[in-house]
């Protein structure tokens, strides 16, 4: 008895350890309740950290260029006439851009200044990173 319960303990422990972790992670400027995506530019391939982001569909994108170089994000749509998602002016060293939460769907984008710089952003709706609704019969 005295066993089992040593061990709920300490379940529960490591539990609250990593739960600690992660709030250690996270920055205390940004609350718990705004959370926000974030997507490092990086000198070398990937060039966007995470290079696919996976992203729910109600949270903010923020691209934080932690290089020496301006960099920028621009939908791939923009270059032709088409509907442009999201476009940023270069964004200096030591400076971010943030995108408003965007619709569900594929989102590949890339910098204007170094064309190689190609990342995809994937909105999904909070639902399906849970489970898989479409499952057949
Ligand atoms: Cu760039």
């Amino acid at each position: 008895m005295m066993r089992s319960e040593g061990g709920f303990f300490a379940r529960t422990l490591s539990i609250l350890a990593i739960v600690l972790v992660s709030g250690t992670a996270a920055s205390p400027e940004i609350a718990a309740s705004n959370p926000v995506i974030e997507i490092a530019f990086q000198s070398s391939a990937p060039y966007y950290e995470p290079p696919v982001a996976v992203v729910p569909m109600d949270t903010p994108i923020r691209w934080i260029n932690a290089t020496a170089s301006h960099h920028s994000v621009r939908h791939d749509a923009c270059i032709d006439e088409q509907p442009c998602p999201f476009q940023s002016i270069a964004i200096p060293p030591d400076s971010s851009f943030v995108v408003a939460p965007l619709p569900p769907g594929r989102y590949a984008y890339h910098c204007e200044l170094h064309p190689i710089m190609r990342g995809t952003l994937l909105i999904v709706e909070p639902s399906s990173m849970h489970a898989n609704r479409e499952r057949p019969d």
